[in-house]
């Protein structure tokens, strides 16, 4: 019995987080699904060394796109990109880089670590190359907590 109020507490607490994070900026669905409507975490006209973003998947079917632009840029960038899941959810990190006639040069589906472990990489993108971030889940997690992305320019 008194096993079974704890859980009804922590649905009403899970309800709660989750009705926040629909009316904040940690929408899921709907929020940066494509790749147009991707999320900026650096360009060659802003030029921010470094950014941090925590976010939620909400369901299977969720999945977040984020873009390092260079397409503007006069000389290659290096960087960092780390997405951090939370505990009991396996992420994965579909990368994909396009040239300046918007075509595909490579893609990859990072996988490399299981349940509340990173996925991360470290790489570049010359003059008129962007790459993509694509998040996704791997299988059925908990989507109650978000996970974090972070971009860093290393040179
Ligand atoms: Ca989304
Ligand atoms: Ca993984």
């Amino acid at each position: 019995m008194k096993r079974l109020k704890k859980f009804s507490v922590s649905v009403a607490l899970t309800a709660c987080i989750m009705a926040f994070g629909a009316s904040s900026a940690s929408a899921a669905t709907g929020w940066a699904d494509t790749p147009q409507t991707a999320a900026v975490m650096y360009s060659s006209v802003i030029q921010n060394p470094y950014y941090s973003s925590t976010m939620y998947l909400d369901s299977m079917s969720d999945n977040d796109y984020y873009v390092v632009d260079n397409t503007q840029g006069s000389s290659e960038i290096t960087y960092t990109v780390i997405a951090t899941p939370p505990a009991n959810f396996d992420i994965v990190m579909g990368i994909i880089k396009m040239n300046a006639n918007d075509e595909i040069l490579s893609i990859s589906m990072d996988n490399y670590n299981g349940k509340g472990y990173p996925e991360a990489t470290s790489w570049n993108a010359k003059p008129g190359e962007k790459v993509y971030f694509r998040i996704m889940d791997n299988g059925i997690n908990n989507y109650n907590e978000p996970y974090t992305i972070q971009f860093t320019k290393t040179n």
